[in-house]
């Protein structure tokens, strides 16, 4: 059933702008004339908007902004990322629904994504806005073979896969603000939080959560402290549909990993460096009860950060907050 409806999705998809006709769907789909209408109307309750009209046949005219796994799976053009969705319209975290899967054996690949997350959680456990309906709220599993200290290149690859499936779906240039965020002209668009269960040197599974403000208005921001959040829909001026970049925030990121399985870190450690935030400016480091001023060089072969401080010399950080308010440009 469903997977009829997915090629109903992918052939007319296929067409955006003509009718298909009823005969061309029942030939290639191989069911019958009222089997696809009753599947249009299916379709129409995962908020498709399908136009039909006698003797030219249907066309969709409006895909559904509203999740669901079915809405998420189909048109998705990934090959293992995403061939199992879970949606829930209100959950505590996907974090934590995707951890539990994890640990019950969901497999590598496997796609979590919440309308609403009452708990949402970024680092050192600070919260994460979630409002209803109007962010991606997401966790991957992944099972890479790699050893634990490489996991945080995944963060890197993460928010490199996310800056270009935003450049191709919007008009703005995101910026990669190391280790885990996504900002636009200096607000904080987006974050990754990877979170990993390993044992001695081998990594059991990693838990990538995404988030990313898209359709909230300035009032939706007013209770978070800290850097100024913004969303698409604030920096673009119109409604982004949240859907579609889903889609290709999961194809843009199946393709980096397997680029970085296949090539190592270096090919994502110059994407990434191409979309540097501050890269070459002066910024404030704070890092073991300490701040102090430094230059953002660029980030080192395993994913840490590289800074030269005031006396030039080069330190390389795995753990630290970078902030650029009092060190100047
Ligand atoms: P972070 O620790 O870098 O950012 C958390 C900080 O960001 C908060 O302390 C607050 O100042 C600010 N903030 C909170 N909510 C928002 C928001 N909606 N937009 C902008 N700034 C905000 C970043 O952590 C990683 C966030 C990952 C969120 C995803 S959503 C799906 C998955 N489930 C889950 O619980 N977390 C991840």
């Amino acid at each position: 059933m469903e997977s009829t409806r997915r090629k109903l999705i992918d052939f007319l998809s296929k067409h955006p702008d003509d009718f298909v006709s009823g005969q061309a769907l029942s030939e290639h789909l191989r069911i019958t004339r009222s089997a696809i209408w009753k599947h249009m109307k299916e379709l129409e309750k995962d908020g498709y908007i399908i136009e039909s009209a006698p003797r030219k046949g249907y066309r969709i005219l409006e895909f559904p902004d509203k999740l669901s796994a079915n809405t998420i799976q189909w048109g998705l053009t990934t090959k293992w990322l995403g061939t199992h969705v879970i949606f829930e319209e209100s959950t505590s975290s996907t974090q934590n629904m995707a951890h539990r899967l994890a640990q019950e054996g969901a497999g590598h690949g496997t796609v979590i994504v919440a309308d609403e997350q009452l708990k949402g959680r970024g680092r050192l456990n600070r919260s994460w806005d979630s409002k209803k309906g109007d962010g991606i709220w997401m966790s991957l599993i992944l099972r890479p073979e790699i050893g634990p200290q490489q996991a945080p290149q995944l963060t890197l690859l993460c928010a490199v896969a996310i800056v270009k499936a935003l450049e191709q779906n919007t008009i703005i240039h995101p910026k990669i603000k190391w280790p885990n965020d996504i900002f636009v002209n200096d607000k904080k668009l987006a974050g990754i939080l990877t979170e990993m269960q390993a044992e001695q040197d081998q990594i059991q599974y990693i838990v990538q959560g995404i988030g990313i403000n898209v359709n909230q208005g300035d009032a939706d921001f007013q209770a978070i402290k800290g850097n100024h959040p913004t969303s698409l829909m604030l920096e673009t001026g119109k409604k982004v549909n949240r859907r579609l970049l889903i889609q290709q925030i999961l194809k843009q990121l199946e393709d980096l990993y397997e680029l970085y399985m296949r090539e190592g870190f270096s090919p994502v450690k110059q994407m990434w460096e191409e979309k540097a935030y501050k890269l070459g400016k002066s910024i404030t480091v704070k890092a073991k009860n300490e701040e102090w001023s430094a230059v953002l060089k660029g980030i080192h072969h395993d994913g840490a950060l590289i800074v030269t401080d005031e006396k030039g010399q080069d330190h390389i950080l795995y753990s630290a907050e970078i902030d650029w308010k009092k060190g100047g440009s």
